[in-house]
């Protein structure tokens, strides 16, 4: 085999970007009076079902009516989860840097010509957002393939992400390997046949990262995606 791509995941591994998320949620809950306030602690277990509106559809089904009695349907959630991506994109601007390491590794990649994509969970807006925020600069221009969570409908683990991201590149995977930053986004690039190394973030430090390829931090990311 020889490597000639890595495919990126956004949150938590791009940059921590889950606490914005949270305070997007919980914003937009308030907003709209639904009652839903997500703490850290509630946050860090809602956060291994993948994609806000699944989050929000299985936090619904736990507690079911509120005292309130509102129970919001698949419909309204839909419409809860647009409102949080603007508030989401409002709040990023300014209010996030790059993860330390993950400058220094995607330039490395382009030194040695590793091809450079996205597998992410969230909305391809989200990633446009991230990276005017991050680089300045619109997400195509810094990555050649992009493969987000509105594209498919099982989302991670489920491999679909990646094997869209993989058919994207038009390489086996064997040939590509992941970078990711939870147990969910491992096991989904584990599933698409990828070789994963883990760079683990504030909520998902504690999680288990059995069958990564390594679990890694900042400037040794570098040397393991271009075996420097
Ligand atoms: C992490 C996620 C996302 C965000 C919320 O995605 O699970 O769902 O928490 O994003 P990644 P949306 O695969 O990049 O780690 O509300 O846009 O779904
Ligand atoms: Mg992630």
């Amino acid at each position: 085999m020889t490597r000639r791509a890595v495919i990126f995941d956004v949150d938590g591994t791009l940059a921590e970007t889950e606490e914005l998320h949270r305070r997007a949620f919980n914003e937009t809950f308030a907003e709209q009076g639904l009652g839903w306030h997500w703490d850290r602690d509630l946050y860090e277990r809602l956060l291994k079902t993948a994609g806000g509106k699944e989050r929000m559809q299985a936090y619904r089904d736990e507690i079911g009516a509120g005292a309130d009695g509102l129970c919001p349907d698949d419909a309204r959630i839909a419409a809860l989860h647009r409102l949080k991506t603007d508030r989401y994109a409002a709040l990023l601007e300014g209010a996030i840097t790059l993860r330390p390491g993950i400058d220094e590794a995607i330039a490395a990649c382009r030194v040695t010509e590793l091809r450079l994509a996205i597998a992410t969970t969230t909305s391809r807006s989200n990633v446009e957002a991230l990276c005017r925020t991050c680089w300045r600069r619109p997400a195509d221009q810094l990555f050649e393939v992009i493969a987000s969570g509105d594209e498919v409908t099982a989302k991670k683990p489920d491999p679909a992400i990646y094997l869209l991201a993989l058919r994207r590149l038009g390489l086996p995977p064997g040939d590509v390997i992941a970078v990711e930053d939870s147990a969910i986004g491992l096991a989904s690039a584990r599933a698409a046949g990828l070789e994963c190394v883990v760079t683990p973030a504030t909520y998902t430090a504690g999680q288990d990262f059995a069958g990564a390829a390594a679990v890694l931090h900042g400037s040794a990311l570098a040397d393991a995606l271009t075996g420097g």
